[in-house]
């Protein structure tokens, strides 16, 4: 072998080295993938609710953590009714048109969350009593807001939590004045208003069979009207012991044979107790200040870090086994000291839901859900 030769063979050998087999993702590569946007990047959108005080630029710093680590985005409250279109007759744009910017500078799949809502609704709206004027209400308020963001919002929550738990349609002021037809009504307006964008029914609890039964008779229905659903969003308000996975993966089975996407819309796992898993407690003052159910004030215990890394491992393993009926899966908030989950049920605790901590440290439950990210191909 001369020395020309031996050059080659050597770098074949390199090569084949470092090759990993056939579909599989070698552990350096899985290791080395800089951002949950890119490690989920062939499995689905990586998405994250913002607040009012991040597209105000209150919040620099969690922006850029939102540009590096996701590739879809969610208003958290500034395109509902309440804040969005606060009078009949005129409208505040200007969180979600900024927001609208930021999204398209860093190539982000945009949600628009909700058209239609019972709660943090306006004013205006939640007066209305007759079937016909609210009609014309909604058609208008989502008209508005649907045209004006044609090419720009890439989905809509058209209703959001419209059932109770047992299935059954809530009795919410739109279903009072106008029954299930207000359903129809707002998906059919949101569908005419842009008929490319995707359509989404969003619901809390929807693991729950009989509330699964529910908004599989909506979404047939809604098909049989001549809707096209794009997706269910299951929102993943979850604990570090339940919902069940098995309850979860059931759901996500039945959404998919609707031929529908499913979306885990807005994921955040609590790490505190529940004063309704408390035998006859109830959602009072008395739980205010105390220590019992707001434990972790001074930071979470590295034994409780670990059960939130494996509850969440648990949750990516599930929905990498189901990546071809999942197409997005959003965390509601950017880290644990924006999240909701510090103000309810109970004001003012210090919760620990999310994958990045009050530093916009990488929390343990972050690195868990990384090291799955090439799962699937090993499988
Ligand atoms: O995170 C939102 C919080 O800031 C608001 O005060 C709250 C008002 O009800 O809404 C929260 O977001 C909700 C979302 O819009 C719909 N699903 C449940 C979310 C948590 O309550």
């Amino acid at each position: 072998m001369n020395y020309r030769h031996l050059l080659v063979f050597i770098a074949v050998i390199c090569l084949c080295a470092c090759q990993a087999p056939e579909g599989e993702r070698s552990v350096q590569e899985s290791s080395s993938a800089q951002s949950l946007k890119s490690a989920f990047a062939d499995d689905f959108f990586l998405g994250v609710a913002v607040s009012a005080n991040h597209i105000n630029g209150n919040k620099p710093r969690e922006m850029e953590l939102v540009a590096r680590e996701f590739n879809a985005i969610t208003a958290e409250n500034s395109m509902k009714s309440m804040n969005i279109h606060p009078e009949r007759d005129s409208f505040f744009f200007d969180e979600a048109d900024r927001l609208m910017v930021f999204a398209e500078e860093n190539d982000m799949h945009f949600v628009g969350h909700a058209l239609v809502w019972h709660s943090q609704q306006s004013p205006w709206l939640e007066k209305i009593t007759d079937s016909a004027e609210m009609a014309i209400a909604l058609t208008e308020h989502i008209n508005a807001l649907v045209t004006r963001y044609i090419g720009k919002v890439d989905a809509w929550d058209v209703v959001n939590e419209a059932l109770n738990e047992d299935g059954s349609y809530r009795e919410s002021n739109f279903y009072k004045v106008m029954g299930r037809d207000y359903l129809l009504h707002a998906f059919r307006e949101a569908q005419k208003a842009d008929p490319e964008v995707d359509l989404i029914y969003n619901d809390y609890n929807l693991w729950k069979p009989e509330k699964r039964a529910g908004v599989v008779r909506l979404v047939k229905w809604l098909q049989d009207e001549g809707i096209d659903v794009d997706a269910v969003g299951m929102q993943g308000h979850w604990s570090l012991i339940g919902p069940d996975l098995s309850d979860v993966e059931a759901s996500i089975n039945a959404y998919a044979e609707l031929g529908v996407d499913v979306l885990v819309s807005e994921l955040d796992v609590t790490a505190l107790p529940n004063p309704w898993d408390l035998e006859g407690a109830e959602i009072s003052q008395n739980f205010e200040g105390s220590e019992y159910m707001d434990p972790y004030r001074s930071g979470l215990p590295d034994s409780v870090q670990l059960l939130l890394a494996e509850r969440y491992e648990d949750i990516f393993r599930l929905f990498l086994k189901h990546r071809d009926k999942l197409t997005r899966v959003s965390f509601w908030g950017v880290c644990d000291g924006h999240s909701w989950l510090n103000g309810w049920p109970i004001e003012g605790r210090t919760n620990y839901p999310l994958l990045f901590d009050r530093s916009l440290k990488n929390k343990k439950a972050y690195d868990a859900v990384m090291a799955l990210s090439n799962l699937e191909a090993e499988e």
